[in-house]
């Protein structure tokens, strides 16, 4: 396959790129045609590597009113909610639904995806289905699978059991909810229990960590310590630390010390917790989302995730990466035009650390031959427009392609064509 007239970033020249056997093999200017090979016209627009969605609850998506509505908007009427909603989950409910989203997820340009799968269920039919979905569709999506215990792994009956045959059913990542159980030392001894399986089964590690307008909730300072102790550094993220929007200035100068010695990644949640937190504030009313600008200012790599679609936590939502990092620069207050020059990066390049496939990850030669071709030319068009992603190529294949509307006005008595909209 042949891609001609590409913009890249940080390049000022137009390129052409080939991809054969899967991989990328050639990235250059005016590359020739070959016999009977595929050409696609890249009009000028930025190809850039796909989208990357670290943190859904894929398993709970499209639930939103079963049984019942979230009237509070907390976190907490939500776990609620979707404990309900658990009585009646079947394998088929929970393949079919989550094939859905992520439909939505590839033509948003999604290629790679972490997962939450609920484990706080004695029968795991939740993991069991999201097991065959994952390599049913390995295809076209590379999904990491966490092994996340919603009600807790000390608080919940045979919790630690429950995280164990997860593992051993194939999950890829340990997850926790330390702020949720029943007592501070239950938190603690949950962190310690998710980095000895984590050691013994060799797996990644995303814990819910700090989802709470509660400045006393501090199990980050343990999860960034048990990181740099054990050397498991960058195979920790953290995500939502919503309390980090809490703490005072003087406690979080020194947490950052360990946070950057320990090279755990972060996750905020931008679109879920200026929707969840700030729920017991009247006014002033807290935004809850953690210091994405300050993490990233102090070289810490920070990414943005959806968290959800249309589920108990939120009521919205349609996959796009490009709607989450435009809440995420307002809320987080980058609006500065390098900020917004520079925030692909937050869906894409930052995401494959936290995921740990950044060797593979970008537009090099030798690469696996992934891309997407959104309708603009930079990354300030892009978000400005929350533009289409007119191509979403995977190993060579187009597994998506949108054709962007079309929008006429007619005033002053002439009728003109548009393009405001991407
Ligand atoms: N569960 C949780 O603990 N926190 C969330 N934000 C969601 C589910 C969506
Ligand atoms: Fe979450």
């Amino acid at each position: 396959m042949l891609i001609k007239n590409l913009k890249l970033k940080g390049k000022k020249d137009v390129y052409d790129i080939r991809i054969k056997d899967g991989i990328f093999h050639e990235i250059s200017n005016n590359l020739i045609p070959l016999k009977n090979e595929d050409i696609i016209e890249g009009n000028f627009n930025l190809a850039h590597p796909p989208f990357i969605e670290p943190h859904i609850h894929l398993d709970t998506v499209l639930t939103a009113g079963e049984p019942s509505w979230n009237k509070s908007g907390t976190l907490f009427e939500g776990i609620q909610v979707w404990n309900k909603r658990k009585n009646f989950l079947t394998h088929e409910d929970i393949k079919n639904r989550a094939k859905k989203a992520i439909k939505w997820q590839i033509a948003n340009g999604i290629q790679f995806v972490r997962t939450h799968v609920d484990i706080t269920d004695k029968n795991l039919t939740a993991m069991k289905a999201m097991i065959e979905l994952k390599e049913e569709l390995k295809e076209s999506i590379e999904i990491q699978i966490v092994a996340f215990p919603q009600e807790g792994i000390l608080s919940y009956p045979n919790g630690s059991e429950l995280i164990e045959e997860s593992l051993k059913l194939g999950a890829d990542v340990l997850g926790g909810i330390p702020h949720f159980e029943f007592t501070r030392e239950y938190g603690v001894q949950s962190i310690d229990l998710i980095f000895s399986l984590a050691e013994k089964y060799n797996k990644l590690i995303d814990v819910h960590c700090d989802e709470i307008d509660d400045e006393q909730s501090r199990f980050l300072e343990v999860l960034a310590t048990r990181a740099y102790e054990t050397g498991l550094k960058n195979k920790v993220t953290a995500s939502h630390t919503t309390a980090m929007g809490s703490y005072n200035d003087a406690y979080t100068y020194k947490l950052f010390r360990i946070l950057k010695m320990s090279e755990i990644n972060f996750v905020c949640n931008p679109l879920v917790n200026i929707h969840l937190q700030g729920r017991f504030d009247t006014y002033p009313k807290r935004r809850g989302v953690t210091r994405v600008k300050e993490l990233n200012k102090s070289s810490i790599n920070v990414c943005f995730g959806h968290d959800d679609i249309f589920d108990p936590w939120y009521p919205l939502g349609s996959g796009n990466m490009l709607e989450v990092l435009h809440m995420g620069l307002h809320v987080c207050q980058m609006m500065g035009y390098d900020d917004i020059n520079d925030s692909l990066k937050f869906i894409s390049h930052n995401s494959s650390k936290t995921l740990n496939i950044q060797d593979s990850y970008g537009i090099k030669e030798g690469n696996p031959g992934n891309l997407i071709i959104l309708n603009g030319n930079n990354d300030y068009d892009i978000i400005q427009k929350r533009s289409s992603v007119l191509y979403s190529i995977r190993n060579g294949k187009i597994i998506s392609n949108t054709i962007p509307s079309k929008t006429f006005i007619n005033i002053d008595n002439k009728s003109e064509e548009i393009n405001f909209k991407k």
